[in-house]
């Protein structure tokens, strides 16, 4: 990182942390002490259990007439067609696409994959928030193919690309659906790397909130497993991602993702205008 690059980040850090002190108070806990979680029990569901041993697990594959819903209203609302918005997005040399959130009204097919049965149950087991305090944020987002590995807008959507752990609130944790498929390397799959969510065990060396090479996480946590997630078209997947992970560049065919988040309301002085109550009232 450059001399510049790295006042501008000090002093931005600075400015968010006395302008929302309550963000930079969640991040410190979770420096510190970890994400604390639900340890499950012997009648706690097979998904409940894989998530918490692992820090990700697969739903079951959410339908091709969702998936083509979700794909319409995310190139709906660009006013363009798939093929159309890939080839702008080319012209634009975009590396991954700022996304689309969804409003959280009944309307929004994005709304109503993140209300569905299977993951708001695992969410409200895994954090121990029951769902009528539960909240979600959704967005879908592209990666467009690209030529290189190159990174454009490190402080932005690209910083996605370099493997990270988030620190969104106190309890938090997201799910990805793929709406194309991630079928082989390029096609802009997801990485993580299983057990490597270590909360109050996570080594000094890795706990700042910042982009780690795979050599830095494999060296200090020699028992994680870095696994790239592929799958086809409705592939759903929950993960802890106060372990490690990224997405990476779709050098061969592009990538269309729709993430969820979960989590209690205090995420969300932060993204508070895309957060919607789970249970609408
Ligand atoms: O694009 C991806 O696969 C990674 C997403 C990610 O890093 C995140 O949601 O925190």
């Amino acid at each position: 990182m450059d001399t510049k690059r790295l006042i501008t980040n000090v002093v931005n850090r600075i400015v968010g942390s006395v302008k929302n002190p309550s963000y930079a108070l969640m991040r410190l806990k979770i420096f510190l002490l970890g994400m604390k979680v639900k340890k499950p029990e012997g009648n706690s569901t097979v998904y409940h259990k894989r998530l918490f041993m692992s820090g990700f697990c697969f739903l079951p594959d959410v339908s091709f007439i969702e998936v083509c819903e979700l794909k319409t209203f995310f190139f709906g609302a660009h006013g363009v067609n798939e093929s159309e918005y890939m080839l702008s997005a080319k012209k634009a040399r975009l590396i991954r696409s700022e996304g689309l959130y969804s409003s959280g009204g009944e309307d929004c097919p994005m709304a109503k994959v993140a209300r569905s049965k299977a993951v708001i149950e695992l969410a409200s087991d895994f954090l121990g928030i029951p769902q009528s305090n539960l909240y979600f944020s959704a967005n879908i987002d592209v990666s467009p193919v690209v030529n290189s590995n190159e990174i454009r807008n490190p402080d932005g959507a690209d910083a996605a690309f370099r493997f990270h752990r988030d620190a969104d609130s106190y309890n938090f944790i997201k799910a990805f659906i793929y709406l194309n498929d991630v079928s082989s390397d390029g096609a802009g799959q997801h990485e993580l790397f299983e057990g490597s969510a270590l909360g109050l065990k996570m080594p000094w060396a890795l706990r700042l909130f910042k982009r780690y090479t795979l050599e830095q996480i494999e060296k200090h946590i020699p028992t994680s497993i870095h696994t790239p997630i592929f799958g086809k078209a409705g592939t759903f997947f929950v993960e802890n991602t106060t372990g490690f992970h990224r997405g990476s560049h779709a050098v061969k065919s592009p990538r269309i993702m729709l993430s969820l988040s979960f989590g209690s309301k205090d995420y969300f002085n932060r993204y508070s205008h895309h957060v919607h109550k789970v249970i609408a009232s």
